[in-house]
């Protein structure tokens, strides 16, 4: 992975506990062969009550975690649910439905949780997940939002569904691990170290949408100072997670050109403000 903002301590746990959490999961084929020896490897070792047990060990009574650098809380909402006028998603009624499933600052504990709800390919239509740091709502009106945007790409149902959770994993995993971010090069008057503040996944009759949401966007007016350096280096920076979003998460080519067929998108960005018009200004990668 490239740069982070992490100091390297925590950088360092964070990359090997995602990439620990990625061999697993890359692994489950062969995950039972291998537990049963981690498992037999904790028995010999029971001798002392002070023994290190990771969650590779032993899968219930694990004394090892792995902390991530940011607290996480996981929203749910599924507005099919709600009574009609809510359900058609009306700016007002937004939010009704939304439930805050579980708060976790372990790699372990998002394993946990990752692996006891339902995968995005068997959600409801209209369901969606919510990933967003602890404290900050996955709504426009939430400060940390208010002036930022958002990546997305939308990705037909038919033709993705088999891949979609797997798609899901790695973008929760890209922002637990802080993969996403790159180090600001010029000063600004606020702490803009980190821009992400969220990852969504929406279930849609035709279409999965992966979204990643920024605390800034590419309209001047979102940067405090606004000068023109500090403007430059967030739309830098925005763009450095758009490009590793197609790239290193969706695993499509830097160049290739994916919208304009059908239900299939870019990846595009734009900012919560321009996305509330009917054809807001929108930049892909
Ligand atoms: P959506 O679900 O993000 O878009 O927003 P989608 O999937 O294109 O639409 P759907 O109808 O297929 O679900 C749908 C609508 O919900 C928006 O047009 C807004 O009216 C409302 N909405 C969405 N978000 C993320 C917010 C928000 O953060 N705040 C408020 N107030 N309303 C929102």
């Amino acid at each position: 992975m490239t740069s982070t903002t992490l100091p390297s301590q925590p950088a360092a746990a964070s990359k090997a506990a995602v990439e620990s959490a990625i061999k697993e999961s890359v692994n489950e084929g062969a995950s039972t062969s291998s537990n049963a020896d981690a498992s037999e490897m904790a028995s010999s070792d029971q001798a002392g009550d002070e023994s290190i047990r990771t969650v590779f060990d032993d899968k219930e009574d694990f004394n090892v975690k792995h902390p991530l650098y940011n607290v996480w809380t996981l929203w749910f909402d599924n507005p099919s649910h709600k009574n009609a006028s809510a359900a058609k998603g009306s700016k007002d009624s937004w939010g009704e439905d939304l439930n805050k499933v579980v708060t976790f600052d372990s790699v372990e504990e998002f394993w946990g949780l990752y692996n006891n709800i339902i995968p995005p390919s068997e959600l409801p239509q209209k369901a969606n997940y919510y990933l967003f740091k602890e404290g900050i709502q996955p709504a426009w009106e939430d400060p940390a939002n208010a002036n930022g945007g958002k990546w997305s790409i939308q990705l037909p149902r038919d033709k993705s569904r088999k891949d979609i959770d797997k798609l899901w994993l790695y973008t929760m995993l890209s922002a637990i691990g802080e993969t996403l971010e790159t180090t600001p090069t010029s000063p600004n008057s606020e702490d803009l170290s980190e821009l992400i503040t969220g990852v969504i996944m929406s279930a849609r009759s035709n279409f999965y949408r992966i979204a990643i949401w920024t605390r800034k966007s590419d309209d001047p007016a979102s940067v405090p100072g606004g000068d023109a350096a500090a403007v430059q280096d967030v739309v830098k920076r925005l763009m450095a997670i758009g490009q590793k979003f197609k790239t290193e998460i969706l695993g499509f080519a830097p160049e290739q050109k994916l919208g304009g067929q059908g239900l299939m998108t870019d990846v595009e960005y734009q900012s919560h403000t321009e996305s509330e018009k009917k054809k807001g200004r929108k930049i892909t990668v």
